[in-house]
């Protein structure tokens, strides 16, 4: 019913444009919507991001579901910052909802700012609905950004899952909720890839099931493997990681907020020291290179430095009585 009445909505909006710039960040897409998006009103992110959810939401499925784009496809609505000190505010979003931060985004955001000429390279505040994060462009492509405070919430977690038995992780935030489990239950190789896909799901709702979530009943909905890598890369990378998005898929970048909240279990741990460099390859080859600075209580602040490039100029187009100009569902695939 929800979902008729949003196809009315948008058809009777007729001829909707939007235009946006693409980027990928080590491999993991982002689009912003930099104008044409949904009038949210002022006020905190967190506040818009719930207007965006509630009134507006048709605009996430338009922007970023088939047939306009892919499962694996990051939205990002550039918004009006409430904080005067930041460059810019930004809502994210993927094909099953909303993210409160994305790393891999902010990274393709900066690089799409300057692409556009709105920021110089250098060190820019991001207003995010779970924080301000700050983004150091140190190039076209390359960019730092220091995330939100990250910790770990909960350590050595068991959950029983059918077919594989007990999986063991940490719950941690990141800028968004994990569950981290390390080592891998399965190799973590591109030929994996479907079976990752699955275990991963299959963990996800275990920890649902048996009750467990993040800080304040809070939906743990991105599982993170992690393993050492082979003796070949051993002195490249200190980790591989396969991160299981909201949405059913993989992360093609090591995930930036997964990273952060791989780094809160590390420190808490003992096992990075503050300011030692931490490198992580995605299954897909992407890199990330880490470090984290302490931050109050039992959280750290994690810089994660990456590469993003723009692959695209688009305007969207939503015609009057386009059947499918609020996206194709693909929820089966997501479950
Ligand atoms: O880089 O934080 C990230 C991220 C979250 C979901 C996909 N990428």
């Amino acid at each position: 019913m929800v979902e008729w009445m949003e196809r009315q909505r948008l058809r009777g909006i007729g001829v909707r444009v939007l235009k946006v710039i693409d980027s990928h960040t080590e491999g993991e897409p982002t689009r912003v919507i930099v104008s044409g998006g949904p009038d949210l009103g002022s006020g905190p992110l967190s506040d818009r991001l719930v207007r965006f959810r509630e009134e507006a939401d048709h605009f996430r499925k338009f922007a970023i579901d088939e047939p306009r784009a892919y499962d694996a496809v990051v939205g990002g609505l550039l918004c009006e910052p409430e904080d005067s000190s930041c460059a810019a505010g930004v809502i994210f979003f993927n094909n099953e909802g909303y993210l409160g931060m994305c790393g891999h985004g902010t990274i393709g955001l900066a690089v799409t700012l300057y692409h556009l000429g709105r920021i110089d390279l250098g060190i820019h505040r991001i207003e995010t609905p779970v924080g301000v994060v700050s983004v150091d462009l140190h190039s076209t492509n390359r960019a730092t950004i220091k995330n939100v405070p990250s910790y770990r919430h909960r350590k050595n977690i068991s959950v029983e899952v059918d077919g594989i038995g007990e999986v063991t992780g940490d719950i941690a935030w990141g800028g968004n909720w994990f569950f981290l489990v390390h080592p891998s239950p399965k190799p973590i190789e591109a030929n994996n890839l479907e079976t990752l896909l699955r275990i991963s799901k299959d963990v996800r709702e275990a920890l649902s099931k048996q009750g467990h979530t993040g800080a304040n009943g809070a939906l743990i909905d991105h599982i993170e493997f992690s393993e050492r890598p082979g003796d070949a890369e051993a002195g490249e990378i200190n980790a591989r990681n396969f991160v299981l998005c909201p949405g059913g898929v993989h992360d093609r970048s090591p995930c930036g907020t997964g990273t952060s909240a791989k780094l809160a279990c590390l420190a808490a741990d003992g096992k990075l020291q503050l300011g030692e460099v931490w490198t992580v390859e995605s299954i897909t080859g992407g890199r990330f290179e880490a470090k984290f600075e302490t931050a109050e209580s039992d959280s750290v602040i994690a810089s994660i430095t990456g590469r993003a490039w723009i692959c695209g100029e688009t305007t969207l187009v939503g015609q009057a009585g386009d059947p499918f100009a609020v996206g194709i569902e693909t929820k089966g695939s997501r479950s």
